[in-house]
């Protein structure tokens, strides 16, 4: 079984952890965090590209030291280096790494002064009042820790992309097994949440079926928590808790809906069935004794009286209402993307050209994509000044002479400055097609502040759409603090836009602000912000996040063919 791009990236990520714990050398520790981080992004799975024989040194930070121990995690399994630290540090230490506020320099002293090893022991250790003690801690340091510990708990949600990864290889296995007729992961995976608790998979097989033999034997399972003659639960070596469930063929729709959730959606359903007198439960509908319904979703929804619910909108937010009265939204799909409004190039930080960058988008079927690579104020990626974007300019005039089928578009992800000016002069961005304004710096600032800063940006007369408007990092940092709907009634005001930008960490805009945006007739622009030829793929992830915010085709600027989106962006105030 090969080992997939999260497996990969998280070796390497332990790797710099355990290097930066040891006191090692600083370019080494970025060295493995950079490879972690082009792995981590890469929507194609390494062990596909070395099957191929593709040459992995050509993806910027990785060598022929890192391609070769790629290979060997994907070959092996192992990597030797890892092993070797592993022999040096305890492996339970990186944990305390992601303790808030316990950097590496700190974990050192509480591993050689405390012999503190876990996060339990870190736990014993404030509660007793030993950490106080220790060089650079302090009383406050220690009230902290223990804070941020008993909060830790909740901070292991997989992200969506990477439970997907673990997800789609377990669904092709128990799809190939003799017997089996169906195989769905529901939950909040199904529902496109942006982090699942666990994977809950759904088969339908026929009695005979080995098909829970060979889901406990799967060789990425590391433990077995329970096991019955319809039901498990494992975990997987990546920590991934699975449940599974077997169902006969005829009730397969029931305990789909049943296990898709969400809860609260499941419970307001079955009390609108319970007043037509039916009872709902995993195996189907029924009037007394009769079952009535169950073998599709549809067929139990329809017996309810409430037309089909798609998952992304199962969460009891008003969709049961529109489902009774036929007025559910159509939502937003892949297909509808004619393209793609934020994409980088090795002009900045992306790993391609903007030729490699054209022929990927068009081979995707889209048929116009955005170039938007960094403004100069982000020096650590060599962002554009207006020099380079001139050339850049140039460069894309000339593809666009020769390349047929698809259409590049100039334009830029400037960096909103701290006081809501943009990163470039109005003479560089005036000839650009769309220029698209982030925030990258001084995510603290207060809520006025912020707010400010981003009205008075998209005040320019040459701003059109906002991209990653809160900032949010899943699980490393929140949503800045900005008042978001006056941000989006002064976009509809100004004719600017807001972006979903899809890369698994981001998904933001956030679903409540798609619904919000919708409402204030605010178009979204769904991007991959990709970094390469393999992000595209991410664009999945992103319209979940719109499906889940309600979004229809129409909402959606990247929907609209090239005419119609020149006209949109082509502001004039
Ligand atoms: P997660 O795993 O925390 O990301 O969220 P879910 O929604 O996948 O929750 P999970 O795995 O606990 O359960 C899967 C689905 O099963 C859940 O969405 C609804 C259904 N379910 C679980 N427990 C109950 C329950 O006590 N009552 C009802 N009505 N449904 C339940
Ligand atoms: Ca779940
Ligand atoms: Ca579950």
């Amino acid at each position: 079984m090969p080992r997939h791009n999260a497996d990969i990236a998280a070796i390497f990520e332990e790797i710099a952890n355990l290097l930066e714990i040891q006191g090692a050398n600083p370019f080494r520790i970025r060295a493995y965090r950079n490879a972690a981080r082009t792995i981590g992004e890469l929507s194609t799975e390494a062990y596909v590209l070395v099957e191929k024989n593709e040459d992995l040194t050509r993806f910027p930070g990785i060598g022929h030291d890192l391609s070769a121990k790629i290979q060997e995690i994907i070959t092996t399994g192992h990597c030797s280096l890892l092993d070797r630290l592993h022999t040096e540090l305890p492996p339970a230490v990186t944990e305390l790494l992601k303790v808030p506020g316990l950097g590496p320099k700190r974990v050192r002293h509480l591993y050689h002064d405390l012999d503190v090893q876990t996060v339990e022991q870190l736990y014993c250790a404030a509660r007793d009042g030993r950490i106080r003690a220790l060089p650079g801690f302090g009383e406050k340091t220690e009230l902290s820790i223990l804070q941020a510990v008993e909060t830790h708990a909740d901070q292991v949600r997989p992200k969506l992309a990477v439970a997907a990864q673990y997800a789609e290889a377990l669904r092709s296995h128990l799809a190939g097994v003799p017997g089996v007729i169906r195989v769905t992961v529901a939950g909040s995976f199904r529902r496109m949440r942006e982090t699942v608790g666990d994977l809950d998979f759904i088969v339908a097989a026929t009695p005979a079926s080995a098909v829970m033999q060979h889901f406990i034997a799967y060789d990425e399972v590391a433990e077995t928590l329970a096991v019955g003659t319809t039901r498990a639960s494992v975990i997987l070596k990546c920590g991934i808790q699975v449940d599974l469930r077997i169902v006969a063929e005829d009730s397969y729709g029931a305990a789909l809906l049943y296990f898709t959730g969400s809860k609260a959606h499941n419970i307001a359903v079955r009390q609108i069935a319970q007043k037509r007198g039916l009872k709902i439960n995993e195996y189907g509908v029924y009037r007394g004794k009769t079952r009535i319904a169950g073998e599709s979703e549809e067929s139990v929804y329809h017996a309810a009286g409430l037309s089909y619910i798609p998952p992304e909108l199962r969460e009891n937010r008003g969709e049961i209402a529109m489902a009774r009265v036929g007025s559910l939204p159509r939502l937003v799909e892949l297909g509808d993307l004619r393209g793609d409004l934020h994409v980088h190039t090795k002009f900045t930080n992306g790993h391609n050209t903007l030729r490699e960058m054209a022929l990927a988008g068009q081979s995707l079927g889209l048929e116009y994509i955005a170039i938007t690579d960094h403004s100069r104020s982000l020096t650590v990626v060599r962002g554009l000044d207006p020099q380079r974007l001139a050339r850049q300019c140039m460069e894309i005039e000339a593809l666009n002479e020769e390349l047929k089928g698809i259409t590049l578009l100039k334009g830029i992800e400037v960096d909103i400055l701290e006081d809501g000016s943009l990163d470039l002069p109005d003479h560089a961005l005036a000839q650009l097609d769309l220029v698209v304004g982030a925030i990258h710096s001084k995510f603290e600032l207060s809520r006025a502040r912020q707010t400010e800063r981003v009205l008075r940006a998209m005040a320019h007369p040459h701003f059109t759409m906002l991209a990653h408007p809160t900032g949010r990092i899943i699980q490393e940092r929140a949503p800045c603090d900005i008042d978001m709907p006056r941000i989006i009634r002064e976009a509809g005001r100004r004719g600017c836009f807001l972006e979903l930008n899809s890369q698994p960490g981001r998904l933001d805009l956030l679903d409540i602000y798609c619904q919000m945006a919708k409402e204030e007739g605010v178009l979204v622009s769904i991007n991959s912000g990709a970094h390469s030829t393999f992000e595209f793929d991410n664009l999945r992830f992103g319209i979940g996040q719109a499906r889940r915010g309600w979004l229809e085709k129409q909402d959606v600027l990247n929907t609209r063919p090239l005419s119609e989106l020149r006209a949109l962006i082509n502001r004039t105030m």
